[in-house]
């Protein structure tokens, strides 16, 4: 799983992994950001969604 910004630039992201689960911990300012899995064709087909940090 990958963490981009609004302006798409990446933040932080996990390694690539298949099932399961991983932590990320990331310190981030307030804002909106896309979180998405980078393997190819995954983000298209629908593995992103928004972040929200307050
Ligand atoms: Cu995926």
């Amino acid at each position: 799983m990958t963490i981009a910004s609004s302006s798409g630039s990446v933040v932080g992201a996990t390694p690539t992994f298949r099932g399961g689960s991983k932590a990320l911990t990331l310190k981030l300012k307030p804002g909106t950001y896309r979180f998405y899995c980078s393997v190819p064709g995954h983000r298209t087909a629908g593995m992103e969604g928004t972040l929200t940090v307050k």
